[in-house]
């Protein structure tokens, strides 16, 4: 593979330390790249003492020899939206000492105006589904069984002998007080903690691989799967994408691997591609499909990255060559994904566990396949070069009132599980939900709403009715949602939120105002925006559209609203703006 010069530079400082060649001549040291354009980089490095030349490779392939006197080259003729690994050899007169630099890896940037393309429909979509479905939903939060782990004063439930009783991913009833706060373990003298998240459940309870298997063939079979009915359930919701685990740490697919790995196809009796069929439907309805992939935590594989408790290795990490094997297994996991299901959006995760030349690799595989320029990738790939949105998670960030310009994703649980946890009592309600997204929304984010399916592939009913109850709202409200612009007000409205678009070549803005700070008074107090006075404001769900009273003060726009707030728990009001 081109690649693998990089990799081999990569390896030999990495395994020795030391730079090929003998010691006394001097890396081409400080290698950066100091510009880039569509098609070019622009490298710098410090000359090596003595050197009487320097090579200069590309993705493991000499580029260009250039004269000792030079440390500068711009290397041209390369693809825009690609990534490029270099380095730098400097020779020594009639020596045979060759010495090599640090790889630098560098991404070829898109025009905005084809960034811009390739974002539009995930901008506009600003709600989508996440699923964590796999092995662990069958354990669903709770575990009794062999555990590695030994027993710990605060921790009950490891027993002697390697013997997990009742381990729980979740907070315990008992453990939470009337008014919601956690009460404090007497044990501890601390407040109650729950177990990890359910999908966390091999690692947390240190689960043996082959018990976790043995409980993944006899507990996961999908018998409900309806594919069909999840994609009816997210679009009725008001979402417009939706991101799946194709194989989240525990490293065991749901997508046929045919040996090349552990799947829930050969690890279970499941003989359905059931993602075949998610994608098929998605397609149908008109949803976008995206594959979360977790590409460097595996913990059924020797090679994963990081600390693995299952790894009988001194410090529990992957053996280096188990690792060069798991990470072309990725490359061909991360090929069949693409090719065979056509997805929108790669979800990476955990990234900051892998090395740079891991990342080089999977994402160069990539570029590589023809077609991949319309693919979007969230950060978590961590190589600072090809993530296309942020993705805060559990939390909405600070994002300025008006948006901040970049692309971000809040994903969130409905309880406090990503997998299904059949303990966990704490949902999120319909109300906060809502409020979340039009929050989120109005500061330029989209919001990914995690479903956690049981094993027989059937969503929580408290899920099915968040759901429901969410798509009742977007029926009336979406357009104030779908392909809006962030909120034009700062600081930040007291009452509620904005969002804002061009419909039919007229600038609207619509005001979300929360149930909770509805005016008592019947008059919604709207600061004047500097640069546009309002036409005509009406209620979003008032299909006459009859014109809200308006007055305005020197710094105010005040509306006369009914005295009771319409929507329980956010009402769109529409202004035309000149
Ligand atoms: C990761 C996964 O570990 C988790 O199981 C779930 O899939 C979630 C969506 O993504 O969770 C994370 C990832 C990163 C951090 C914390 C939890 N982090 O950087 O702090």
């Amino acid at each position: 593979m081109r690649t693998s010069f990089c990799r081999a530079a990569a390896l030999l400082m990495v395994a020795t330390g030391i730079p090929v060649a003998t010691l006394h001549a001097q890396l081409p040291e400080g290698l950066k790249v100091t510009g880039t354009t569509p098609q070019s980089v622009t490298l710098a490095w410090k000359a090596a003492d003595n050197a009487s030349s320097y090579q200069v490779y590309r993705d493991g392939q000499l580029y260009r020899n250039v004269h000792a006197a030079d440390t500068t080259l711009v290397v041209s003729g390369l693809q825009s939206f690609d990534i490029y690994c270099f380095t730098v050899k400097a020779t020594y007169g009639n020596s045979e000492t060759v010495t090599q630099s640090n790889p630098v890896y560098v991404a070829t940037p898109e025009t905005q105006e084809q960034r811009d393309q390739r974002m539009a429909w995930w901008r506009e979509a600003r709600f989508g589904m996440f699923i964590h479905w796999g092995p662990y939903s069958a354990l669903a939060g709770h575990y009794s069984g062999p555990t590695l782990l030994q027993p710990q004063e605060n921790q009950p439930w490891i027993q002697p002998g390697g013997v997990m009783k009742d381990y729980y991913s979740c907070f315990r009833p008992e453990w939470i007080a009337a008014d919601g706060t956690i009460r404090t373990n007497p044990l501890t003298g601390k407040t109650y903690e729950r177990g990890g998240y359910a999908e966390w459940i091999m690692f947390d309870a240190q689960i043996p691989r082959e018990e976790y298997l043995r409980r993944t063939r006899s507990d996961f079979h999908a018998e409900k799967y309806d594919a069909k009915e999840w994609v009816r359930m997210a679009k009725e919701a008001g979402m417009k994408y939706i991101v799946i685990t194709s194989k989240h740490h525990d490293g065991i697919a749901l997508f046929p691997t045919h040996g090349d790995g552990h799947s829930i196809q050969a690890d279970t009796d499941i003989r359905r591609d059931v993602l075949r069929e998610l994608v098929d439907e998605a397609r149908k309805a008109g949803l976008k499909i995206g594959f979360y992939y977790s590409q460097a935590l595996d913990w059924n594989d020797l090679g994963g990255m990081d600390y693995v408790p299952q790894n009988e290795t001194p410090d529990h990490r992957a053996p280096y060559d188990a690792q060069a094997v798991y990470n072309q297994k990725v490359i061909r996991h991360v090929q069949t994904i693409i090719r065979d299901y056509g997805v929108d959006i790669l979800w990476w995760d955990m990234g900051a566990h892998s090395k740079p030349e891991f990342r080089y690799q999977v994402m160069k595989a990539i570029k590589q396949i023809p077609g991949t320029q319309r693919l979007i990738f969230n950060d978590r790939m961590e190589d600072h070069m090809t993530g296309d949105f942020k993705t805060p998670e559990q939390s909405i960030p600070d994002t300025p009132s008006t948006g901040d310009g970049t692309d971000w994703e809040t994903c969130m649980t409905l309880n406090d599980n990503w997998g299904y946890a059949a303990h966990d009592f704490r949902w999120k309600t319909t109300h906060d939900l809502i409020q979340k997204l039009i929050d989120i929304t109005s500061k330029g984010g989209n919001f990914l709403l995690n479903i956690g399916p049981k094993a027989d592939g059937t969503f929580p009913q408290e899920s099915i009715d968040r759901l429901a109850e969410v798509g009742k709202w977007m029926a009336v409200n979406g357009e104030a949602i779908y392909a809006t612009q962030p909120s034009p007000f700062s600081p930040q409205l007291d009452w509620g939120r904005a969002t804002r678009k061009t419909v039919n070549g007229k600038e609207v803005l619509y005001l979300h105002v929360f149930a909770q700070h509805w005016p008592k008074d019947g008059k919604l107090v709207v600061p004047r925006l500097p640069s546009a006075s309002f036409g005509k404001a009406y209620l979003l769900s008032d299909t006459k559209q009859k014109a809200l009273p308006m007055t305005t003060t020197g710094e105010a726009v005040v509306l006369r609203v009914p005295a009771k707030a319409v929507d329980p728990v956010s009402t769109t009001i529409v202004v035309e703006v000149k």
